[in-house]
């Protein structure tokens, strides 16, 4: 069995959107390992996306992960990288199809709603860094590290 992580963005939350996303994801038949609310900090963001570090928009990209709580998940099932990517659309809202998370309710690529692992090796990187024992945020919620499956 394959684990992902997934997370409901700053304005996912502000939105509301927290029931129907998790509800799309046990639909599709998948089982929820870890969720927290939490407020994650500059260097927590910067660590998520390190692999845009030199992208222009990374600058605004941080001020929008930390501008609000955000939901972080694990989900597992098979194939559940993929399977998490495909419900939840193309990273650009104008491009993501009707019936997927971004499709439904994104407009802009600036604040598309919902994260997902791009691939298993990053899934379980991701996994460490939200609900490992070392993972710099604040909790308003918090469950038992996760790190071990
Ligand atoms: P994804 O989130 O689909 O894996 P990504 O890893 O390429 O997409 O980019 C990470 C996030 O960065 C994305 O969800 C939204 C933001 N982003 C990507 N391209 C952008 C752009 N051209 N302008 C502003 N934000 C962008
Ligand atoms: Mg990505």
């Amino acid at each position: 069995m394959e684990r992902t992580f997934v997370m409901v963005k700053p304005d996912g939350v502000r939105n509301g959107l927290i029931g129907d996303i998790v509800s799309r994801f046990e639909k599709k038949g998948f089982t929820l390992r870890g969720i927290k609310l939490m407020h994650i900090d500059r260097p927590l963001a910067e660590r998520h996306y390190g692999e845009h570090r030199e992208k222009p928009f990374f600058g605004e990209l941080v001020d929008y992960l930390t501008s609000g709580e955000v939901c972080a998940m694990v989900w597992e099932g098979k194939h559940a990288v993929a399977n998490a990517r495909s419900l939840i659309g193309k990273t650009n809202p104008v491009e993501a199809v009707p019936g997927t998370i971004r499709g439904d309710f994104a407009m802009d690529v600036a604040s598309n709603v919902v994260h997902g692992s791009d691939s298993p090796e990053n899934a379980e990187r991701e996994i460490s860094l939200f609900f490992g024992d070392s993972a710099a945020a604040v909790y308003l919620f918090t469950s038992p590290p996760l790190t071990h499956s």
